[in-house]
């Protein structure tokens, strides 16, 4: 008998070189594990500006891009993939607004941050990008396969 894997949603988050420099991996970390999210994928990495312009293609055209890119490159990201129910949009709002200034307190951001050029975390802001971002940052392979109910299905 066929056993079909329950599509479950991913999204791609990343904490940027500023939230590591300044020790909030595992703050940030525990927010989305709490909520009941599942990481199922994460590696540190140092991306080149190439790829950060990659990562950030479609903001190519605002006056911040170069900078934004030089700072995404500046030094180790935490790269990650997390799932579960409605993980893209509820993410968004565990991180909270892109400009701290205007991020709910309880966010991410609006607890942890105070300007928008050093915001700590990226999140994919719908389901196209976070396929796209998932698939520019990993590889099949570095990500566990889906489970339910702890017991792997074929997929
Ligand atoms: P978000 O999806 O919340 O990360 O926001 P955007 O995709 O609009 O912006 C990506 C990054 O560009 C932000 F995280 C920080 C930077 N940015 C600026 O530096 N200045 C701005 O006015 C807007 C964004």
């Amino acid at each position: 008998q066929e056993v079909h894997a329950a599509e479950l949603e991913r999204t791609f988050i990343a904490i940027k070189p500023d939230g590591v420099q300044r020790g909030l991996i595992a703050e940030i970390i525990s927010r989305f594990e709490r909520k009941g999210f599942k990481l199922v994928g994460i590696k540190v990495v140092v991306p080149t500006k190439d790829f950060a312009q990659k990562h950030y293609h479609d903001l190519k055209e605002r006056p911040f891009f170069s900078g934004l890119c030089d700072f995404l490159s500046s030094g180790p990201v935490i790269a990650m993939v997390w799932e579960g129910e409605g993980v893209i949009k509820y993410g968004r709002k565990l991180i909270g607004a892109t400009d701290p200034q205007k991020s709910e307190p309880g966010t991410i951001r609006g607890d942890l941050a105070v300007v928008v050029g050093r915001n700590i975390i990226h999140g994919s802001d719908g389901p196209e990008t976070a396929k796209d971002e998932i698939n520019l940052w990993f590889t099949p392979s570095e990500l566990v396969a889906h489970m339910k109910s702890g017991v792997k299905v074929e997929i």
